[in-house]
């Protein structure tokens, strides 16, 4: 159990204690969603990795289950993964669980390989005995060599696998028809020179009429910000043509996103919402790390790609409060949006105001010496949030690019937890994620606008319940 619950969420995926990254496995199984993850239960750090595991009828509502996958002993003549079973993904065959992941050894060379392990229930795992079904990196690739993301197309199975060669990260593309056997066919994708040098937990998928790759870069030792890149597959060629990119995420911790199709035909995406080298207050409390909400990677009506909250986190609205059509000039309290687990959505008229920056301060303590801030720059069309007085947590200046809608309106959507906020501008165009750690206490909510006014369409704010009690 943990310590102290002052920095336990209220409707995020977190580990029961111990610590948590990367997102592993999700997948939905007999109707079911299944989301396994980057687990060491025996610490608030990172360790010998075990996937932890937990499923969900409607992706809000969890239930923690028994750790899937445990690092094997050492014997005289090494194992494939005594020091970690490393990020992978899951895809069912047969009626069975397949988990496809990274067996993580530092004494045997090479260091990283792809193993597998089975289900017919989708909570007991046995590791295969042909593992490791992948047991060298191929010529292209290097000793990093991992984050198997398996899908299926044409009645084939495909995999995209993390790796670095010559200064660039890379995605390695293999082919099965049994997911056991696999043929390398080649670097489906690689950096163009500025998407760093690693690419660790690759996902390609097919999004509408073209496929997309999400990655999350390393330059040296250092991760990134994940990035999107939007192109044609061509699965006879073995080459996915590297069309326009974007960062997934603006913030501080967002980190090695994966998605699921689901039944209802959705791209849903969820991601660790931390970051290697985020400051975790609540290690001290025996936990850390946690899942973002999961978002939709869609189209809007004018064909931009956007991230949408799933439809699902209506259900944990409760205590509806609307205010309409008012204006804002320096700084005012609003009492009614109060609150640390919270949804605001805001509509601003830009095109009708004068001030050139506005926002909102929350997590505020009474007397606003802390404050999480987020404010909109409308001659640089920035969005910003400044965690400069946020609390124990990172303390970092954050800015997302937006453009206001053509008739000069701009949405916010804001997701507040107990310790983080996820910010979606225009209706997911931009999103930006952090943790924060501000006293329980601070929870007032203040509108303010700087050498103008700026005039406010509509508030709607709910307080989000808990799914954990
Ligand atoms: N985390 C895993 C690796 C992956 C990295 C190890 C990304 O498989 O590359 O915990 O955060």
């Amino acid at each position: 159990k943990v310590k102290n619950t002052k920095y336990r969420l209220n409707y995020h995926m977190m580990p029961p204690v111990g610590w948590m990254n990367d997102p592993n496995g999700f997948v939905q199984y007999n109707g079911e969603y299944h989301l396994f993850y980057q687990h060491n239960p025996y610490a608030a750090q990172w360790g010998p990795m075990h996937w932890g595991h937990a499923k969900s009828r409607d992706l809000v509502n969890w239930e923690h289950l028994p750790v899937a996958l445990a690092p094997s002993e050492y014997y005289d003549n090494g194992t494939i993964d005594d020091h970690g079973c490393f990020s992978g993904s899951a895809i069912e065959k047969d009626s069975e669980l397949y988990l496809l992941y990274t067996g993580h050894s530092i004494e045997r060379n090479p260091m990283q390989v792809q193993c597998i392990a089975k289900s017919r229930d989708g909570i007991d795992f046995i590791k295969e005995n042909q593992n490791p079904v992948i047991d060298h990196f191929p010529k292209d690739g290097s000793k990093d060599f991992r984050d198997p993301k398996v899908w299926e197309y044409d009645n084939q199975y495909y995999m995209v696998v993390g790796s670095n060669k010559d200064g660039k990260g890379k995605a390695l593309f293999y082919q099965s028809s049994n997911l056991i056997e696999w043929e390398y066919r080649g670097v489906v994708a690689e950096s163009n020179g500025k998407q760093g040098d690693m690419w660790e937990c690759p996902d390609l998928f097919p999004l509408e009429e073209e496929h997309a790759l999400i990655f999350s870069p390393m330059y040296g030792e250092k991760n990134e910000k994940p990035i999107i890149i939007f192109g044609e597959m061509d699965y006879k060629k073995a080459k996915f043509s590297q069309g326009k990119s974007m960062l997934l995420d603006y913030g501080h911790d967002f980190y090695a996103p994966q998605t699921l199709i689901d039944e209802k035909g959705r791209r849903i995406m969820i991601g660790w919402m931390d970051m290697w080298f985020s400051k975790r207050p609540s290690e001290e409390d025996d936990w850390a790390g946690a899942m973002t909400i999961p978002r939709e990677l869609t189209y809007n009506q004018n064909g931009k790609f956007v991230q949408k909250p799933i439809e699902e986190l209506k259900t944990l609205r409760k205590n509806h409060h609307q205010m309409e059509g008012f204006d804002i000039d320096g700084v005012q309290r609003l009492p009614d949006l109060d609150g640390s687990a919270t949804e605001l959505c805001i509509d601003f008229d830009i095109a009708n105001s004068d001030s050139s920056v506005f926002g909102l301060q929350l997590r505020c303590s009474k007397d606003r010496s802390e404050k999480t801030m987020i404010k909109v720059d409308t001659i640089n069309e920035e969005i910003i949030v400044d965690l400069t007085s946020a609390g124990k947590g990172e303390s970092g200046i954050h800015k997302a690019p937006y453009r206001s809608n053509t008739n000069g309106k701009l949405n916010l959507r804001l997701f507040l937890d107990t310790t983080s906020l996820e910010v979606f501008v225009n209706h997911g165009e931009q999103v930006i994620t952090n943790r924060i750690y501000p006293h329980a206490s601070s929870n007032e909510v203040d509108l303010f606008a700087e050498g103008g006014k700026i005039k406010v369409l509509n508030v709607d704010k709910w307080s989000l319940r808990s799914v954990w009690k």
